[in-house]
């Protein structure tokens, strides 16, 4: 991959920061991170990965669930917030000694532009993994605004999954309903990858639950009758929904998650996986948004 011409955060304060909106900082994990505070909204992202960890619109609780124990290293995914997946989700097809997921949620983004308008605070980052232009833009505001487009660089015609692999914080995971996807079927990743027919009802969770959403519409939400309110994700070229929780068994497994943390978080995903991955002929390119609001439900 193309090294970005990535910045120290002393490089990213001197050409980005906006005083007392944008500031940048390196973690005492050598990691360099933006935070972003406007009119009582609050964001948070890291230049490894791209990496969404937080989103708190004014006067709301956060939206966006990181996981108390994530571990922040150099290399390491973060257990929470946004990861970016691509070009591959969940192992890589043929290669196991690839990292699951891709490539793309460790690397070393480059940030290009940072900009207030009144929809919020816009940063704007890019990568070029093999064969690819990658541009990410993300709008902390009232909404949280994500868009990943994808540029085929290569001289040939090329496929690729991705997904904005979004936790998001809710009361109780037991208590919530994804609406949304009742007319879809779902591969089932706890059956061995059986597709499903659609359920044709708001899903509820209530064992370990991980599912990829096919040809999903461009709207699904989350309703949290414990908090009193909705997380309504709304997504544009996004034909797959993704739904997980490990539940206590698997999240005590995983020492940056932890069985006292399943509970908190539910990961409702915007991607193109499976039956539903993108052709992108040369020099193509493919645009997916996702934008999420919080009501009262
Ligand atoms: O999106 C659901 C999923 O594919 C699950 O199978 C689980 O592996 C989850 O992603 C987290 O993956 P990670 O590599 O971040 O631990």
């Amino acid at each position: 991959m193309m090294e970005a011409m990535t910045m120290n955060a002393a490089e990213l304060t001197s050409r980005f920061r906006i005083a007392g909106v944008v500031e940048f900082a390196e973690t005492e994990h050598g990691l360099v991170k933006a935070t972003v505070a406007r009119a009582g909204m609050t964001g948070e992202l890291y230049l490894q990965g791209a990496h969404v960890t937080a989103w708190q619109p004014a006067g709301a609780r956060p939206v966006i669930f990181t996981s108390s124990r994530a571990i922040f290293a150099p290399g390491k995914a973060i257990r929470g917030g946004i990861p970016v997946i691509f070009p591959w989700f969940g192992p890589h097809p043929t290669d196991p000694t690839q990292p699951q997921h891709g490539v793309v949620r460790t690397a070393m983004w480059q940030l290009d532009q940072v900009e207030q308008s009144a929809e919020g605070v816009s940063l704007e980052l890019s990568l070029t993994p093999a064969g690819f232009a990658l541009r990410y833009r993300i709008v902390f505001g009232e909404e949280l605004q994500l868009s990943l487009t994808v540029q085929n660089t290569a001289t040939g015609a090329v496929s690729f999954e991705e997904a904005l692999h979004s936790y998001f914080a809710v009361s109780d995971v037991e208590r919530v309903a994804v609406s949304g996807l009742e007319a879809c079927s779902f591969i089932d990743k706890t059956t061995g990858m059986q597709l499903c027919p659609p359920a044709g009802a708001p899903l509820t969770l209530s064992k370990e639950t991980d599912r990829v959403y096919l040809n999903t519409p461009d709207s699904r939400a989350i309703n949290d009758p414990g908090w009193g309110r909705r997380i309504v994700v709304a997504t544009a070229a996004s034909a797959s929904t993704i739904v997980w929780n490990p539940w206590p068994e698997k999240a005590a497994a995983m020492a940056d998650l932890g069985a006292d943390n399943w509970r908190g978080m539910i990961c409702v995903e915007t991607g193109n996986a499976a039956d539903n991955r993108v052709h992108l002929p040369p020099g193509g390119t493919h645009e997916m948004t996702t934008r999420i609001t919080v009501d009262a439900g």
